[in-house]
């Protein structure tokens, strides 16, 4: 028996993320990059997991704050937009705070925004008065509103929200907008960005107590080291010395270069580059003197 399965269920740690959906490939691509691996189930709603005793819970992302919020899960993987909207619909009731992110995890970027008719002139937030805007953000939408001091009537729709205006069941709408051709496709223009918002993982504002803190304690620095290398490539080349200042020009986002001890004239160096190494910015640097270039993938490492 492995000693996973010897830990108790209330030991486990326990994450949610969406079952199907934009986020859900990610999700599970970085907590498989954190060394994570589940068995799945039948029903494919849980997946018990075997290398560490942390399991997936695969539910809609609409459910996964209010699953956190229950102590259900200790964390989850969902849009800042739908933890923001559920966050903000408990403070309009007065209810308190249960949830917060954790860490922005860099997939599943848009923004939440204003779209007019493609035909009107966007003036400013005074213009929204009496107006009806269509949205499934009611919450932000109303806060936003409010903190302006804007009286517009806010129609709520679970999805479809792009096609109110045409319908005339809403003068504009506020929705979630990544390319921009939906809007475009529905003769709408985006003019106010009410939030920017990308995947996060969200969890509990009560931090466990027992052998769960360890264990997310080590899922963080574990996702912390695979964000840390997320773009990251390991250069290596030769070079004569008097070439170097040129190379470290060619190279801005990069770390300073590391010599590595070799007698003579030519030297081995190395750096950590952050940004894309192109074919182009190789030959660009065998042109300033760079030799046996060499881009490594860097796949672990712990700060
Ligand atoms: O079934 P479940 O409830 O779990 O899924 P869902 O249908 O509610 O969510 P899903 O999978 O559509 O989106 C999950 C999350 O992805 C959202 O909560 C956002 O955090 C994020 N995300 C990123 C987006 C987009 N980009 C996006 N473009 N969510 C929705 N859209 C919509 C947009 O509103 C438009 O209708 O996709 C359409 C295409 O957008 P354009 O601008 O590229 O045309
Ligand atoms: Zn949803």
């Amino acid at each position: 028996m492995s000693p996973t399965k010897a830990v108790p269920a209330r030991d486990r740690l326990r994450i949610a993320i969406q079952k199907s959906g934009r986020l859900a490939e990610p999700a599970r691509a970085l907590l498989s990059a954190c060394g994570l691996s589940w068995r799945e189930s039948r029903d494919k709603l849980f997946c018990y997991g075997e290398s560490l005793p942390v399991d997936l819970l695969l539910v809609r992302d609409d459910d996964i704050p209010g699953l956190i919020a229950d102590g259900v899960c200790d964390f989850g993987i969902v849009g800042r937009n739908e933890l923001e909207e559920q966050a903000a619909e408990r403070q309009r009731n007065g209810v308190p705070e249960a949830y917060r992110a954790v860490r922005n995890l860099g997939f599943g970027g848009c923004r939440l925004m204003l779209a007019i008719p493609e035909d009107w002139e966007w003036r400013g937030a005074e213009q929204l008065q009496g107006l009806r805007i269509a949205t499934s953000y009611p919450a932000i939408l109303a806060n936003w509103l409010d903190a302006l001091g804007v009286d517009a009537r806010v129609v709520e729709l679970s999805g479809s929200v792009e096609i109110a205006p045409k319908l005339g069941t809403a003068d504009l709408i506020c929705d979630l907008v990544s390319s921009g051709a939906t809007l475009a496709a529905n003769s709408l223009k985006p003019v106010e960005t009410l939030l920017q918002s990308e995947a996060v993982l969200a969890g509990s504002t009560r931090a466990p107590d027992d052998a769960r803190a360890g264990l997310a304690a080590m899922l963080l620095r574990r996702l912390d080291g695979v964000m840390k290398l997320k773009d990251r490539k390991l250069l290596m080349f030769r070079a004569e010395r008097r070439n170097v200042p040129e190379l470290e020009r060619l190279l801005p986002d990069a770390d300073p270069l590391t010599h590595l001890p070799d007698g003579g004239d030519s030297i081995a160096l190395q750096t950590m580059c952050h940004g894309a190494i192109t074919w182009q910015r190789l030959e660009e640097l065998e042109r300033a003197g760079a030799r046996e270039l060499m881009v490594l993938a860097v796949e672990r490492a712990l700060a």
